[in-house]
């Protein structure tokens, strides 16, 4: 049986880094990856329209100076290609291919209490012996396949946003469907109605959307940037989701601003674009009636935008804007105006069933060529819990979290040694910009395995006590916000039946400065020995 010092489960961002660091620091290490290429959500997300909501200049590592004084990123906000063929740069760059195994999917990981040992099985029927596990398995990479009756007889094409296919889809002249409107289907759309014959969109719920405003960078931004790229990084790791330094940071209430001003304001952030529409006050997040005045700016710009009355009403989102992720577009509602685009509210015409050649709803049959799953992910827990991971006293991990994810930090869970996470529920992971995220996670379990061999110890794992009071304080902090107060996938609630917890931590840095400080009291809430 092959034995390692450390096992990487994913070649994402995280994988990737943490690939690098460990065996920098002389660990005999490996990275197994389901996929048959690096980049993870950039690999199986391929849509058409597929782009990175956080700034290129932002959405790339910082560890090595050399790489982001040499990578030139060509848009504000890069496609999945480009991504993907910066993973690919990374990987080659950084010589990680050698320690990648492709198209080996993890199966289960049971933990071994007498060797101390985790304990391994591949699909590929491998069994491999490893002292730590680390999975960078990522937040969105367990598609969400919601139950519809009928679909087994659809004789049509079906298509998921995030298991794209990796030739090319040719859409034209066909009659699609799409399910869903989170950020998946908002970026695909106006492509696909582009490219395709006839577009229907079924949506359950209207979503929030800002123009992107992408365009190409120019050289100037660039070189500005790149001569104080460290600077530029560190302002905005000081930033509430790791990103944006230049457009976050308010520090007025949208509730102390008169009506004109703040209307202005609004009105420079929609043209400016992107996440900087939720940084023009400090309580949009916060506070319910500063919210409602950005909420009722952009039914506004709905509404002024798409030409049908009916439709621009159907499209109009109704909650708190911020608390499912905001969606970023290019040509979002534009597309309704097309003629060959249509819309339909499944709350009041619901789907009753999939035919064999098309969908059924409560008004209409709908006939189709190609229907289209933008239904999103089994989030943060999703492949966790797909592994058949075993702890102490072979208890799951799906046991264990049964009422919900319970970790210290997001980093570990007790009864489950020398298992880490990266990005894990109960870390600001996809609330920020991951890849920031990403690497303080990869550092922090560098230094944590580093320090268990200076201390000649070979396990660790959180107290109960410690991750209770970290599930209990993640809780209150998001309950200080207006993220708990909507239906959205950080709660699990589009899965039916997945506990509703909030999963993600609220509040970059001062997480950060708690990560440090757990280090700088001996690993204050983990057992060492
Ligand atoms: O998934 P989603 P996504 N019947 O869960 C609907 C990141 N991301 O893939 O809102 C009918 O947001 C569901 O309806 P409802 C980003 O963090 C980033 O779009 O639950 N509809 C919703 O409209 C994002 O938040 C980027 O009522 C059903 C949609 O499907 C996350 O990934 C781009 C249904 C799912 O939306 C997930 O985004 C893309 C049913 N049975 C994604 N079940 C960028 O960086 C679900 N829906 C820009």
């Amino acid at each position: 049986m092959r034995e390692l010092d450390v096992l990487i489960v994913g070649a994402g961002f995280a994988g990737m880094y943490m690939l690098h660091r460990l065996r920098k620091e002389g660990f005999s290490v490996k990275c197994f990856e389901k996929g048959a290429g690096v980049g993870g959500t950039w690999y199986w997300n391929r849509y058409p329209g597929a782009r990175c909501d956080v700034e290129s200049m932002e959405y790339s590592y910082s560890w090595s100076e050399e790489l982001q004084q040499e990578w030139e990123w060509s848009e504000r906000y890069s496609g999945q290609p480009e991504i993907l063929r910066y993973a690919n740069h990374v990987a080659d760059r950084f010589d990680l291919r050698r320690d990648i195994e492709f198209e080996t999917e993890v199966l289960s990981a049971h933990f071994h209490a007498t060797a101390q040992r985790w304990i391994v099985k591949t699909r590929h029927s491998e069994t491999l012996k490893c002292q730590y596990l680390i999975m960078a398995t990522g937040c969105l990479s367990s598609t969400n396949h919601p139950h519809f009756d009928g679909l087994e007889d659809f004789n049509g094409r079906t298509l998921h946003t995030g298991e794209w296919p990796h030739n090319e889809v040719n859409l034209e002249n066909e009659k699609v469907g799409i399910i869903g409107t989170g950020s998946s289907a908002i970026q695909a759309i106006p492509h696909i109605a582009e490219e395709c014959g006839h577009l229907t969109v079924f949506q359950r719920t209207p979503n929030f959307s800002i123009p992107a405003r992408n365009q190409p960078l120019s050289a100037e931004e660039v070189n500005g940037i790149k001569a104080e790229y460290q600077e530029f990084r560190s302002l905005n790791r000081l930033m509430p989701a790791a990103l944006g330094a230049k457009f976050m940071g308010a520090t007025q209430s949208a509730l102390d601003v008169e009506d004109e001003r703040r209307r202005q304001e609004f009105e420079n952030r929609w043209e400016y674009g992107g996440f900087s529409f939720l940084g023009a006050y400090n309580d949009l997040g916060l506070k319910l009636e500063a919210n409602k005045l950005a909420a009722q700016f952009v039914r506004e710009k709905v509404s002024s935008i798409v030409c049908d009355p009916e439709t621009a009403k159907k499209l109009s989102p109704h909650n708190v804007i911020g608390c499912k992720r905001l969606c970023l577009d290019t040509n979002y509602y534009e597309t309704y105006n097309r003629d060959n685009v249509e819309l339909v509210d499944v709350n009041t015409s619901p789907i009753e069933r999939f035919t064999a050649d098309g969908i059924k709803t409560s008004d209409s049959v709908y006939q189709f060529d190609t229907v289209i799953f933008a239904t999103g992910f089994d989030a943060m827990t999703g492949t966790l819990l797909r592994v058949d991971i075993r702890g102490l006293n072979g208890q799951t991990l799906k046991e264990k979290w049964y009422a919900g994810p319970i970790t210290y930090l997001g980093l570990m869970t007790s009864g489950f040694p020398n298992l880490f996470m990266i990005s894990g529920p109960g870390s600001p992971s996809v609330l920020t910009n991951m890849i920031i995220s990403i690497e303080q996670h990869v550092d922090w379990i560098t230094d944590c395995i580093n320090s268990i061999k200076g201390k000649k110890a070979s396990l660790i794992e959180p107290t109960p006590d410690a991750e209770q009071e970290w599930v209990q304080y993640v809780n209150a902090v998001a309950d200080q916000t207006l993220y708990p107060t909507c239906n959205s996938w950080y709660l699990g609630a589009n899965i039916p039946g997945k506990p509703r917890v909030f999963m993600p931590h609220v509040g970059f840095p001062n997480y950060v400065a708690r990560c440090d400080d757990v280090v700088a009291n001996d690993y204050q809430g983990f057992v060492i020995q």
